[in-house]
């Protein structure tokens, strides 16, 4: 099994290019890796190789001809929705490869079609799924740190997005924002707040003014389910971000927000409207760079040969 790294603004992103044969499609590939070869994400993904911020990519052959590759993202614990530093990532990968040129190429996730355009700089720029913003100022209450106030998004994973509550986002604060963001994550999941159709929120996203020396219109804090938080802006993230700032008129159509993350890498998102729909398309530029190219290696005596999966 072949794999190449990558990271986007910090966040790695782990691509398995080629070992095993899988269904044709995104999502019928997602279900055969997790209900048949969940073994690939804990090798990749768990210790000793992986750690827990780590973001897997397995390109498969895509259900629609005219995209250049199905993605399966897959993280510590489970399979994702979708992850734009990812797709920035398997951009990146393709590239190195030589499979691709700069342009626009499709990508079938299990989530639906993105489109990534490829340009000269290496720039990736994301026309990610139609997001929205689900339910404005919903509160929570928290134990230990009392009402939370954040908005519900869809921006191809569900998120809860708060403003100025909580620790100070900082990056010397990245232990207590885990603690906070952990509390209201497991608050919304007893008081039953979800997103659409009862869907589980599993990203929490806290915002507030960037630190002195950042130039961007706010700085973040993701927590990602499975506890890790994400060194990137977070792709989804920033587009549920988006979808919101779109709902409230904060941000006109093809502007410009910069979002930087708790590490102070940034990408660029804007959106375009989508006729006669409450929905956008958040359009979401990164970069990645490449930084590993590896032959997994499965040792039969080795007790951890898939990963610590306790
Ligand atoms: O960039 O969308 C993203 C993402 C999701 C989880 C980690 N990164």
């Amino acid at each position: 099994m072949k794999i190449i790294d990558s990271h986007t603004g910090g966040e790695p992103t782990r691509t398995v290019i080629s070992g095993l044969a899988t269904p044709i499609g995104a999502s019928a590939t997602r279900d055969f890796l997790a209900a048949e070869a969940d073994w690939i994400r804990t090798s990749l993904i768990n210790e000793p190789r992986g750690f827990d911020a780590m973001v897997g990519a397995f390109l498969c052959q895509p259900t629609d001809p005219t995209c250049v590759t199905g993605v399966v993202f897959f993280n510590n614990v489970s399979y994702l929705h979708g992850c734009l530093h990812g797709t920035i990532g398997v951009v990146e990968t393709l590239t190195h490869l030589g499979r691709i040129e700069p342009g626009d190429h499709r990508i079938e996730t299990t989530s639906g079609i993105v489109t990534a355009t490829l340009s000269e700089d290496h720039s990736v720029t994301v026309a990610n799924i139609p997001s929205y913003r689900y339910a404005e100022a919903t509160t929570v209450e928290v134990p230990d740190y009392g009402p939370v106030t954040g908005d519900i998004a869809w921006g191809g994973n569900w998120f809860f997005l708060i403003s100025d509550q909580g620790p100070a986002v900082r990056y010397e604060n990245i232990d207590a924002l885990t603690d906070f963001t952990s509390a209201v994550r497991n608050a919304l999941e007893i008081q039953g707040i979800t997103g659409a159709n009862g869907e589980e929120i599993d990203h929490i996203e806290c915002f507030a003014p960037p630190a002195s020396g950042i130039a961007a219109n706010s700085q973040n804090f993701v927590l990602c389910p499975g506890k890790a938080y994400d060194r990137s802006p977070c792709g989804t993230g920033t587009s549920a971000k988006i979808a919101c700032l779109a709902a409230s008129g904060t941000l006109a159509e093809g502007e410009t927000w910069q979002q930087a993350s708790i590490i102070g890498t940034i990408f660029n998102g804007s959106f375009q409207s989508l006729p006669d729909s409450e929905k956008i398309t958040p359009i979401v530029t990164g970069r990645a760079f490449v930084n590993g190219e590896t032959t997994l290696v499965l040792n039969p005596d080795d007790p951890f040969q898939h990963g610590i999966n306790f």
